[in-house]
């Protein structure tokens, strides 16, 4: 389609938070139980969605939480206009390294772009540690949507999480 609109996301978080199942539960409706860290960059075209009217052809750079890989991830956070910032919420650390996972990915794809904090593996609900108004409290602090999620269990908070990424950088290119 000509009239397509291309976005480009990208995710950032520690390793094995679930930024990679958070997109194949979105994209492809999966989830595996098997850890297969990214090694570099995960990219994965969705196409054929319709928000606020416009076919949108999403593109996800989907990138590896590791040292090692640092500065392969900050070029692929260039030409960035959004990000899903994701902690498991069984592990406080996870949310704690939110601060430096952002400032990376703002140095490189611009301040204003648009920011969701994703609260990953609330199946995990006897483990939790990070409570959710700490996650929500986060999130209003940087100005971003907050969502809980489960990438394993899927259901309606999905789809809604990147809706809302989309819709918010439609009216900021608009
Ligand atoms: N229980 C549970 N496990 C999850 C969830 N999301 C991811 N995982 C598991 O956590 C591990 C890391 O997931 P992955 O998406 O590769 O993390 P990434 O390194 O952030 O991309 C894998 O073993 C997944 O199966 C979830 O919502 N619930
Ligand atoms: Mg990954």
């Amino acid at each position: 389609m000509s009239n397509e609109v291309i976005i480009k996301l990208n995710s950032v978080g520690t390793f094995a938070v679930g930024k990679t199942s958070l997109i194949r539960r979105y994209t492809e409706n999966s989830f595996s139980e098997d850890y297969l860290p990214t090694l570099g960059v995960d990219i994965t075209v969705k196409r054929g969605i319709i928000i606020d009217a416009k076919p949108i052809r999403l593109v996800f750079m989907d990138t590896a939480g590791e040292e090692k890989f640092g500065s392969l991830r900050r070029t692929y956070f260039e030409g960035s206009l959004g990000c899903l910032a994701v902690y498991d919420i069984t592990r406080p650390d996870t949310l704690n390294d939110l601060n430096r996972w952002i400032r990376e990915y703002q140095e490189v794809a611009g301040k204003d772009k648009v920011i969701s904090i994703i609260g990953n593996k609330i199946d995990l609900a006897e483990r939790r540690e990070v409570k959710q108004i700490d996650g929500q409290r986060y999130a209003r602090s940087k100005g971003s949507s907050f969502y809980e999620a489960s990438a394993k269990f899927g259901g309606k908070v999905i789809p809604l999480i990147f809706q809302d990424i989309v819709q918010k950088v439609l009216r900021q290119i608009s």
